[in-house]
């Protein structure tokens, strides 16, 4: 549909709090795009079948320690293994949807206050992947967070670890030169979250031409 066009696949990340909702709304927003006629993909950041994601995997669930520079690197290395397939369906016309992503990244590794892993010295690993197109941050407060299910089963999940996630995302929102960003209040009910999600992702699609070549993390 879209490579009739000649126009590239957009690079949609979603981001934001746990159990904001991120997952289902990807899944939504999927099923949305493809009734539409679009080529989508959906990618999710860890994503745990892969060796690495496996070891990903194994120290989420508390079965394995890593020290804390290891186990960043190994997220970014988790992205930068699917770095160029991602590259090549936005190329070949495919929009790609991707949970999770780079800000996370920094943000998780930075909110456990290693003196020695700053926000900044986290962020450097990430420099060069693919940059998101348009990144849509699902926010939420901690108390309707805490009305969702599973939470406190892995190893980030505490109060303690949440806010400093929270204000840490807060700071990164309020950086200038984050203009794809865009903030989605995902407290209410789901369908008027897709449908908030829905109207920016259809915009870029369609002005993808204008941004140009997919563009890297600086
Ligand atoms: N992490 C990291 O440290 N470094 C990195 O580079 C990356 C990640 C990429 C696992 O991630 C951990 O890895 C995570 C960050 C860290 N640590 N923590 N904490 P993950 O993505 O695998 O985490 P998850 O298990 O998928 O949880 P999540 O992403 O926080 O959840 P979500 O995807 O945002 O929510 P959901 O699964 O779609 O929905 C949660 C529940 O709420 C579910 O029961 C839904 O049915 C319900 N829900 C959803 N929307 C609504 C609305 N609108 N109303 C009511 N209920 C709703
Ligand atoms: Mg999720």
């Amino acid at each position: 549909f879209d490579s009739e066009k000649g126009r590239r696949g957009a690079l949609i990340v979603v981001e934001g709090l746990d159990r904001a909702g991120k997952s289902s709304q990807c899944e939504q927003l999927l099923h949305n795009l493809q009734t539409l006629g679009h080529q989508v993909r959906y990618i999710r950041f860890p994503d745990r079948n892969t060796p690495i994601g496996k070891l990903i995997d194994g120290y989420l669930r508390g079965q394995s320690h890593l020290d804390d520079h290891s186990i960043h690197l190994l997220f970014s290395a988790n992205r930068w293994e699917v770095a160029p397939a991602i590259q090549e369906l936005i190329a070949n016309g495919v929009t790609v949807i991707v949970d999770r992503y780079s800000y996370s990244g920094a943000v998780y590794s930075a909110a456990k206050r290693n003196p020695n892993l700053s926000i900044q010295w986290a962020w450097q690993p990430e420099v060069g992947l693919p940059r998101p197109d348009l990144c849509l941050f699902l926010s939420i407060s901690p108390i309707e967070a805490a009305k969702r299910g599973g939470f406190g089963l892995e190893r980030y999940e505490t109060d303690t670890m949440q806010k400093r996630v929270r204000d840490l995302f807060q700071s990164l929102l309020e950086l200038p030169h984050n203009d794809e960003i865009c903030v989605i209040d995902a407290g209410r009910q789901f369908n008027e979250v897709a449908q908030d999600i829905l109207e920016p992702v259809l915009e870029c699609m369609k002005n993808v031409d204008s941004i140009g070549p997919l563009r890297r993390l600086g």
